[in-house]
């Protein structure tokens, strides 16, 4: 068990990312401790909590409401996602939320809205890139300047393989938003068109899914781009960008790893999935959460950003039904967020 010092988290869906972010905060968070969980399977959940101990409930914002837990994590199905962040801020409870925000601009919106009412940013999305070694080497080289203003972004996003039961509008909404984050972070500039293509590569999952995506864009300050996301990628899991510059290109290394010479080739490892490629990412996101949960002050990517994201999105969603470009609608930040915002607004 831990000691007063130590943050007390609520972690809501103990499935997969919960389940991660739980064991995180158990192992490698000094400054935290897991005081609670919530889930509807409560089996799954008391699996979670039995090695600290913390308290297992099956209704969320009873757990976001009890006196014992000082900050929560969201990684709930993501319709639930916005009306917990909410329950949340009417609690002026710090939150971590998995990616998207919300299932819709609309929902998202309301999340804006009531943080910026409270005027004081209590909300962080989980887009873990932003805390991964190679997307921050990346861009951190972009930030110095040295290699000039950022003209063209290129990124790639691919998952091994998936199953059944998803269409063209998850892939966007549940993939492809790590894309859009990633390229509003390395530009800081808003997206302002979108033109989606695509293609099916795994008819198992109905010919007319477009497991292959490519949108190409646009950016308010006259910046190009393009993000392939790949959820059938046949291969394995690799995110990267490269962003071509005025005087030369920036692009994220490859994680490390040993290259092994065999067979007449030369090969180095690609992970299977996300959280053994973003490990690192996901404990560093977590501790800096909670960092920022002590000094009050948040980092990473804010409500703004998860509203932003899913406004693009939506914009894709549109091009993919238009089969044109399509404008993303204007975005105009409430005060809190324009205020020392990472991306210009
Ligand atoms: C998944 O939901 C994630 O968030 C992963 O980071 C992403 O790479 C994957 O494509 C998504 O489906």
């Amino acid at each position: 068990m831990g000691n007063s010092e130590q943050i007390a988290v609520g972690v809501i869906g103990t499935g997969g990312m919960g389940g991660m972010h739980a064991e995180v905060i158990q192992t490698e968070v000094a400054s935290a401790r897991l005081a609670a969980v919530a889930d509807l399977d409560t089996e799954r959940a008391e699996k979670v909590a039995e090695k600290s101990g913390a308290s297992v409930f099956t209704d969320s914002e009873e757990m976001i409401r009890d006196e014992n837990v000082e900050a929560v994590v969201v990684a709930s199905p993501d319709p639930t996602h916005a009306p917990l962040v909410l329950e949340c801020l009417k609690n002026k409870k710090p939150v971590l939320c998995e990616k998207p925000l919300a299932d819709s601009v609309d929902a998202a919106l309301k999340v804006v809205e009531a943080e910026a009412e409270l005027g004081r940013k209590l909300v962080q999305v989980g887009f873990m890139r932003r805390y991964d070694p190679q997307h921050v080497a990346a861009k951190e080289t972009v930030d110095t300047g040295s290699v000039g203003a950022p003209v063209v972004f290129k990124g790639w996003h691919r998952n091994a393989d998936l199953d059944p039961g998803i269409d063209s509008e998850w892939v966007i909404i549940n993939a492809m938003i790590h894309d859009i984050d990633s390229a509003r972070w390395f530009i800081e500039e808003e997206i302002e068109e979108v033109y989606v293509r695509g293609k099916n590569t795994a008819p198992k999952l109905g010919e007319a899914v477009w497991d292959v995506q490519l949108v190409q864009f646009s950016t308010t300050g006259g910046r190009v781009g393009s993000v392939e996301t790949n959820v059938v990628s046949h291969y394995g899991y690799e995110v990267g960008v490269e962003v071509v510059c005025e005087r030369g290109i920036v692009g994220t290394a490859l994680p490390a790893g040993a290259i092994v010479r065999q067979d007449h080739a030369a090969s180095k490892r690609i992970t299977e999935g996300w959280y053994d490629r973003f490990r690192t990412a996901y404990v560093t996101e977590v501790r800096e959460w909670i960092e920022s949960v002590s000094t009050g002050t948040p980092t990473g990517s804010d409500a703004w950003d998860g509203y932003a994201s899913l406004v693009v999105a939506d914009a894709c969603i549109a091009s993919l039904r238009s089969g044109s470009p399509e404008k993303v609608a204007k975005l105009d930040p409430p005060a809190l967020y324009s205020e020392n915002a990472e991306v210009a607004k």
